[in-house]
Order: C-alpha cells, then structure tokens, then sequence
C-alpha cells in the first residue's frame, strides 16, 4: 500500500520544484534552458530542471578529472564500502524513489519498487566485486621471470540512459564503475530528468558524509546535445548508452571517431517460440506480462509470440481471455495493470504500428485503441492490442515502444520457429516455451537463438542483474551489470617482472653485444 503522496516522496528526495540539472556533487549548477517534466500519468508538470550548456559540461570534466586522481588512490574494497552506504540509503528511499519513477515514467508503483530493487541488487553485488576484481598470472617461458595482468580503472565513465528504466540501468553503470575506481557523469533521458536529480541527490549525501571530493558522481541534463557533449569528449573513455537502435549509432560513431570505448544497449525484437509441448499456462503468463507489463516500454518486452501451428488457436484464444482481465489506468493505484505511455508522440507511434501492421495484411485479434475520458486525461493511455502477422512485415521487424504484441505461426520442428525468431536486425532476449529437453537444448545451441538473453520457459524479460545483460546484431553488442561485465569498465595491463640478473629475451632470441 501507498501511504503518503507524490508531493512527500519529492521531498523525501529533495527534488524542488526547479532543479540545476548540473552537478558534481554538493556543487549544482545551469545554465541552459528549463526542461519541463510533465507526467504521463495525470498530464501534471512534476518540475523543472535546468539543462546543462557546453560550458557547465566543461566545469563537470574538470571536476571529475580531479576527483578520478583521488578516488582512484582507495583501496577497491573500501570504494565498495561506499557502494554499500549507497545501496543502504536506496533502501531508506525505496518507496519515495519507486514512487517517482512511476509518476514520472508511468509504469506502475510495484515496477517502480522493482527498479529501485534492482539498484540494491547491484550495489550488493559491486560491493562483493570489489574485492574480486581478479586478473589472471601466467608462466612465463623465461626462467626467472613472472607475468600477470591486473585491472586499473579507466576514468570518466559517460552513461547517457533512457526514460524507460529511468534510475536502474545509471546504477548498473555506476555502481560498478565506482567500485572499479573510475568516476561518472551521467546524463538521464530528457523525458525523466527529475529521476535524475533524485539519484544524485542520494549519491551525493553518502560521498559527502564520506569527505569524499566532489564530481566522482556527477550529472548532466538535455537532449541529444548533451549526449554529444559526451560522445565526442577525448576526456570520457568509455560512453555506455542505452537508448535506440538510431541513437546508438550516432553515439557509436561519435565514439568510434576518436577510438573511444562504447557499450551499447540498444533496441530489441524479442520473442518467444511456444512449441507443441509448452505448458500454455505459463506461456500465457510468460506473454501477457512481457507485452504488456511497462506498458511495452521495456528494451525486454516481448514484441513476437512464434506459435507451432497445431497450438496456435489454442494460445490465441487463452491470451484473448487474458487481455480482457487488464486494467489500465493510475500506475500508482495497485489494482491497474497497465500504466501510461510515457508521452504523446510514443501514442502516434503506438497506432502507426497498428495501422501499419493492418495495411501489411495482418488482423488485429484484440483491437487496441487510444482511452479518452475520466482517468485518461494526459491522453498517453492505449489500450494493448494483439495482432496476427507474418514474420516478414515490415512492422514486425521493427521495434515499436508499445504494448503490441504479434502472433506468428510456424509449422515443422523448432529450428523453423529458431529461423523466424533470429530474422530481425536486433538480438536482445529471446524464449522457447516447451518441455521437450531437445527442443530447449537446440535453442540453446551454437545454431540456436543468436540473442544475448535465451531463456527457457520464461518470458524475455525481467532479466536478474546477476547476469551480463546485453544483446547481439543491431542491439550494440554490449555487456552491463552482473557475471564479469565489469571488465570494460577498467583497462587491462599485462605485466613481467624479470627478478634475475639476466636479460633473455623471449621467443628465444640470441642478442650478442
Ligand atoms: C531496459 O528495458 O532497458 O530485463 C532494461 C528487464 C529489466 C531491465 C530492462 N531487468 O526487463
């Protein structure tokens, strides 16, 4: 239950009702023009936040470029330290921070306390890593000598993020990079920048109660400039960007022009193959949720459902019964299931794809639509529509941020659905729902889903933050928060220590003087 308004958790999170959207820390500043947060779920403006100009970016550089010097000197397991005081003080704000998130972004008040869990999820875990950021030793084929390889952190880490998952994916950044000895500055998507202010204010209070120097945690706000600002800074080695499949490009090239780092976490296409031998309960379960849960915003959802054709009817006609139980409406109230679109432009898009998808042949099982009237005042709900297609559509190959879900058919065995599945551009999650161990393993294959995310008999998204999470092909190719994704956050140097009074030289070379 929600017990105190949204007006409480601002202040809880010292969001005022104008922010400077720039800050290294106790210091915040702006300059450039007011971005207005307005709120998908009532159409209220929450808050203003001043965006940043280049010559408040320039002031961040400086600052974090100085705070790297100091911060990079603490042992790693006391940077973990301060990791944890971080994650402690998200568990302080949990409600207050989950609750802006679903009244900023839209999706609903229990999504918005699993994305603050997730950020406690991996301040946990950076915590643990940062006694573990293990490299590897070697024999060396000299005698007298000694190699290994150790990790030193990088510097300025950029984490340029999108609306949809508005604080978690800035600390599966962060908090691994922090433990890693660099230091960040963040720019939060122009849609959800009070989110933003939020998480910086938290960061802020634990690093100062820690004398610890200003800009190792530092924030940017605004578009695409602003995002340029940091693509094209020599200053920032590694720029991880989650976003689409266009933006990325344009950050990937930016990068790429000055031979910088980029992990990409771009669009996905994601579906599930339901096979004759899946349990339908589940796969309905598995498939209402990921096409519909964050209104279909997440980069997980689930966009294709591939149904063998003996089961197809079946499964059509179960999650027909299941659209029908969903409530849309207030995110914030419990008993909806569906929030908002998180703007008006993504509810253009929302029924250009319905229109587009009618246009190539396919027919709408569960027809979808725009809500009007009491309740729906901000005009950014849609109802979630079904539709059947064909893999080739052109719709279907493309990435729509709504909650569409398309029904396409397979016949023959499972590497006919594996085939329709890997025939789009984007390679984020994938599923197979079946209990038949030769269909699961063939999809688990080497000729197999070629996603970053393959799960069996689960849905595509939800992914837990233990895993490396990241996808293939058009998705950036990218790698951010568990397993040993903390390796592109730290540059590698290979070491031989010679302890002998001899110099041979390696491959055997004889080098008389
Ligand atoms: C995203 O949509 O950008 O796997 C991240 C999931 C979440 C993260 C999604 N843990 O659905």
């Amino acid at each position: 239950a929600i017990d105190f308004g949204i007006d409480k958790a601002l202040d809880i999170l010292g969001v005022k009702p104008i922010n400077n959207g720039t800050s290294t820390g106790t210091n915040s500043f702006g300059s450039g023009d007011l971005i207005s947060s307005y709120s998908p779920v009532d159409g209220k403006l929450i808050a203003e936040v001043k965006a940043t100009n280049l010559e408040d970016f320039e002031k961040v550089l400086i600052t974090a470029s100085s705070a790297f010097k100091t911060w990079r000197l603490m042992p790693a397991p006391q940077r973990g330290e301060i990791v944890r005081q971080f994650g402690d003080k998200l568990r302080d704000k949990k409600e207050a921070l989950g609750k802006l998130v679903s009244y900023e972004m839209g999706k609903s008040y229990q999504e918005g306390l699993g994305e603050v869990q997730e950020m406690i999820d991996i301040c946990d875990f950076a915590v643990g890593l940062s006694r573990q950021l293990h490299g590897l030793t070697m024999h060396s084929e000299r005698p007298g000598h000694r190699m290994y390889e150790q990790y030193h952190p990088l510097g300025i880490v950029g984490i340029i993020s999108a609306f949809n998952f508005p604080v978690a994916v800035w600390s599966w950044n962060t908090a691994l990079a922090w433990v890693c000895g660099d230091v960040t500055i963040w720019k939060p998507s122009e849609k959800t920048p009070l989110c933003g202010i939020a998480c910086q204010n938290i960061a802020t209070e634990v690093f100062k109660a820690n004398n610890l120097p200003e800009g190792i945690s530092c924030l940017v706000n605004g578009d695409y400039k602003v995002g340029e600002f940091i693509s094209k800074s020599s200053q920032i080695p590694l720029v991880s960007a989650t976003g689409s499949t266009r933006m990325g490009k344009i950050v990937a090239q930016d990068v790429a022009a000055r031979l910088g780092k980029s992990l990409l976490e771009l669009g996905g296409n994601n579906a599930i193959i339901v096979t004759p031998d899946a349990d339908i309960k589940m796969t309905v379960i598995g498939a209402v949720f990921g096409a519909v849960g964050t209104a279909g915003q997440r980069c997980t959802s689930t966009r294709r459902l591939i149904i063998h054709e003996s089961i197809y009817d079946k499964v059509k006609n179960a999650l027909v019964e299941a659209y029908k139980q969903l409530r849309i409406g207030n995110p914030l109230n419990e008993s909806n299931h569906v929030g908002p679109l998180i703007d008006k432009e993504a509810v253009t898009m929302y029924t250009n794809a319905l229109n587009k998808v009618v246009a190539e042949g396919g027919h709408l099982v569960v027809e979808g639509g725009v809500l009007h009237g009491e309740g729906y005042e901000s005009g950014c709900y849609v109802k979630p529509a079904i539709a059947e297609a064909k893999p080739d559509y052109k719709i279907v190959q493309h990435e729509t941020f709504a909650p569409v879900l398309y029904l396409l058919k397979y016949s023959g065995d499972v590497q006919n659905a594996i085939q329709i599945q890997n025939n789009v551009v984007q390679g984020l999650s994938s599923a197979i729902m079946t209990n038949n161990l030769r269909e699961a393993e063939h999809f688990l294959s080497v000729a197999g889903s070629d996603c970053g995310i393959a799960n069996v008999n689960i849905g595509t998204s939800g992914a837990e933050i233990g895993g490396a999470f990241g996808g293939e092909k058009e998705t950036g190719g990218g790698r951010e928060s568990g397993s040993d994704a903390w390796k592109v956050y730290m540059r590698r140097q290979t070491n031989t220590i010679n302890y002998t009074a001899n110099l041979p030289l390696a491959q055997g070379i004889k080098f008389h003087l």
